[in-house]
């Protein structure tokens, strides 16, 4: 099922899919060239070294104003029906080959946030075409609806003691799927935003491309008012929805 682009005019049909399934795919909703632009501020950031950058939108205005999208909270106010509260990010690179990234477990994003059921939300927003000849996000249609399911804890990352990435494992603690609940890979456009249940059970494989990267963002919501856990690696935290990024010369009374 795929929403109408740009305005995010979620209708029942949409919601009602969303409800079913646990997931909504809005084509093309951010414009070609800002999707680049994107590209371009992690590709600086990462400096070629390819790693997954968390809580990207603190090193980057563009991530920045990217989690407070007004369309994309509308719709994922419109959604959860509640004032959703940004608290998160992380960027994929997907780069073919990359020792750095190992795809996804199937795993349900609410292991990280440990937030009340329904109340974790997460917007990816794709800044590459994806397909299954570069590793597209699998979902597991309606597994959501199995609340949590029980995972034994793994690490996502080993880091060195300035925090830098020094070895990834596949993201997320690996869950049971039930065999009723099959597995669906997902094909989307560049500009492209995935809504996601944090309680549905997705995967992705380590991108199986010699040649295509599949550049990607997560955003990271909760219900307001909800409580979660901040994460030992991620450190998620409340963040204003209308702040505009800082500029450099907003620090003069520190
Ligand atoms: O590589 C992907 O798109 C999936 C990442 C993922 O599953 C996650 O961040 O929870």
């Amino acid at each position: 099922m795929r929403a109408r682009a740009r305005s995010i005019a979620l209708g029942r049909n949409e919601l009602s899919f969303y409800g079913q399934n646990g997931y909504l795919v809005v084509e093309r909703f951010i414009p070609e060239k800002e999707c680049r632009s994107l590209i371009a501020g992690a590709q600086g950031i990462a400096a070629g070294r390819h790693a997954n950058l968390l809580n990207i939108h603190e090193r980057s205005p563009l991530f920045r104003r990217l989690l407070v999208h007004p369309g994309i909270l509308k719709a994922a106010d419109a959604i959860q029906k509640a004032r959703m509260i940004p608290i998160g990010s992380i960027f994929f690179f997907c780069k073919p080959g990359n020792p750095l990234e190992k795809g996804a477990n199937a795993h349900q994003d609410n292991y990280a946030a440990k937030a009340p059921y329904g109340s974790y939300f997460v917007c990816g927003v794709a800044l590459d075409d994806a397909d299954e000849g570069n590793g597209a996000l699998v979902v597991y249609p309606g597994t959501h609806k199995l609340r949590d399911l029980p995972y034994t804890p793994a690490k996502n990352f080993e880091m060195d003691r300035h925090g830098k990435i020094v070895k990834a494992y596949p993201i997320g603690p690996a869950v049971r799927v039930p065999v009723a609940f099959k597995p669906l890979q997902l094909k989307y456009t560049r500009g492209s935003l995935i809504f996601i249940h944090g309680h549905l059970v997705h995967s992705a494989p380590q991108n199986p491309s010699r040649t295509r990267w599949r550049h990607k963002v997560y955003l990271h919501y909760i219900k307001d008012g909800d409580p979660f856990w901040p994460g030992w690696n991620a450190r998620r935290r409340l963040i204003e929805r209308d702040a505009r990024p800082p500029r450099a010369d907003d620090d003069d009374d520190h």
